[in-house]
């Protein structure tokens, strides 16, 4: 079958096509990390901008990093693909028309350098995930010490992110290309202040003096909430997308009908009018970004490790699960729900609806092992805040804990309760694996896993939230996952 590109897009019934001529469009934006949960997202939202406005100067140039298995999906495509929205039994494509270069960091490193120095860029949005800042969890700063880091400090071509950006940066101010805005798009509260605050940590241990200085001038770092299932791509669902569109299309993305985005509105050099594509542009991310992630993200990693253990694959699977559900929810009403500052007219209570009906969504076959993966940077983000506020407010936060101890559990086991064996895909898995060998007893795993403080910081130094950790983590080991979420709900 003729595969997806410009010479083929008219084939594609109208109503799904890009409604621009791609081709008319110049780069504005640099993307780094090109995954599929960018392409479903913030390129779809742009693509919407482009369409209400006709202002063409915002296409992009996909950058990814550790593999060009997406360029090679794209570039034959002229960087065309779909979106295949799912629900339910139905299955409706996009074809997405806002990527008009595409790079591999690893293979071009200065040609992304000319990139983020040029005047034509105005936006750089980055979804490099958790462990892409390269800081501690915990404190919230650059790692200094990891040798990546440290080789790029030194001056060869940059592998990490922020060594990536503060080049680019370096390289705008010489050509005096004028201000840019770094907006990140990961699932970290505080995500422009964390993208700040490791750029500027970069910056300042270069000689180049004054570099530093130049960045809190003349660079923005809004934070935004970023919301939209994205489970990895099958062959079925390549299959399904050829029979819709009658070519095939090695990049397509599937994901969710429900779409969000909201974004601080403080740009250095202009933005595209996402406003006019549903995006919600605002001067206070901060309330937003606390509902979905704990609520959201903080439900999906407990049920990422309660539904491993207990023997299931997918999201919907475990939020199906009475006991694991329940245990959700508890987490949602008790510990999470009473520390929220819910901005005027959200609906909590219909938010929390539509998040059971989206996990439940079963055309989304959604990992649990790819919520699961990256937790040491995942579940500080997520399961802390409720644990340490409901502790403050004088409560006990049974269900948050509960999420961290299966956490330890996945960890320590390496099993599922009936013996399956489960990966630990983490950036510390060394680190995390030498922590709890050796320990017999759950509160040695306990103690262990708390002694990572790069992490868990000083919430091990709480009692209270030791004895309830060890408690679940003791029931967990005696009694498997479900019973532990049993014994909660
Ligand atoms: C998930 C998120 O993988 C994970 O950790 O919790 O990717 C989640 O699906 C998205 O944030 C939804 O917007």
């Amino acid at each position: 079958m003729t595969r997806l590109s410009l010479a083929t897009l008219d084939r594609v019934t109208p109503s799904w096509r890009p409604p621009f001529d791609p081709t008319s469009l110049e780069v504005g934006i640099v993307h780094l990390g090109l995954g599929a949960f960018a392409r479903g997202h913030g390129l779809v939202f742009t693509q919407g901008a482009v369409a209400a406005t006709g202002d063409t100067r915002w296409g992009y140039c996909g950058v990814t990093q550790r593999s060009r298995s997406v360029l090679d999906q794209l570039a034959p495509q002229d960087g065309l693909y779909s979106v295949l929205v799912r629900d339910g039994s139905h299955a409706v494509p996009q074809v997405v028309g806002t990527v008009r270069d595409l790079l591999f960091a690893t293979e071009e490193p200065e040609r992304l350098t000319s990139l983020l120095a040029a005047a034509a860029t105005r936006v750089v949005t980055l979804t490099v995930t958790e462990k892409g800042y390269r800081h501690d969890p915990a404190s919230r700063r650059l790692r200094a010490d990891d040798p990546d880091v440290v080789a790029d400090l030194a001056g060869r071509e940059p592998v990490t992110v922020v060594g990536q950006l503060v080049r680019g940066l370096a390289a705008r101010r010489s050509a005096d290309a004028g201000p840019v805005t770094l907006l990140s798009c990961d699932n970290l509260a505080g995500n422009g202040e964390v993208l700040h605050d490791v750029v500027t940590q970069f910056a300042a241990l270069l000689p180049d003096v004054g570099l530093r200085d130049w960045i809190e001038d003349n660079v923005a770092f809004p934070s935004s909430m970023v919301d939209r299932i994205t489970p990895a791509t099958t062959d079925q669902d390549r299959a399904d997308t050829a029979r819709l569109l009658g070519l095939t299309d090695e990049g397509v993305v599937v994901t969710e009908p429900f779409s969000q985005w909201v974004v601080e509105d403080t740009f250095a050099a202009g933005r595209p009018a996402w406003e006019l594509a549903g995006v919600t542009l605002t001067g206070d991310v901060a309330p937003y970004e606390r509902i979905k992630l704990r609520l959201l993200n903080g439900s999906h990693s407990m049920m990422a490790y309660l539904g491993l253990l207990a023997g299931h694959d997918y999201i919907a699977e475990a939020a199906g699960d009475l006991a694991i559900g329940r245990a959700a929810d508890r987490f949602m009403q008790d510990d999470v729900t009473p520390g929220l500052d819910v901005p005027a007219g959200f609906g909590l209570g219909d938010y929390q609806e539509q998040l059971r009906s989206r996990w439940r969504n079963v055309a989304i076959r959604h990992l649990l092992s790819q919520v699961a993966m990256d937790g040491s940077q995942k579940i500080p983000n997520r399961l802390f805040g409720p644990i340490r506020e409901r502790l403050a407010s004088g409560g006990q936060p049974v269900a948050a804990t509960l999420g961290l101890a299966a956490w330890m559990r996945f960890v320590s086991a390496g099993s599922s309760d009936d013996g399956k064996p489960l990966e630990l895909d983490d950036p510390l898995a060394d680190i995390l694996r030498s922590a709890v060998a050796g320990t017999s007893t759950p509160q040695a795993v306990v103690s262990a896993l708390f002694g990572v403080t790069a992490v868990f910081g000083d919430l091990g130094d709480d009692p209270a939230v030791r004895e309830l950790v060890a408690g679940h983590l003791d029931t967990l080991t005696r009694y498997g996952a479900r019973a532990a979420a049993q014994a909660i709900a």
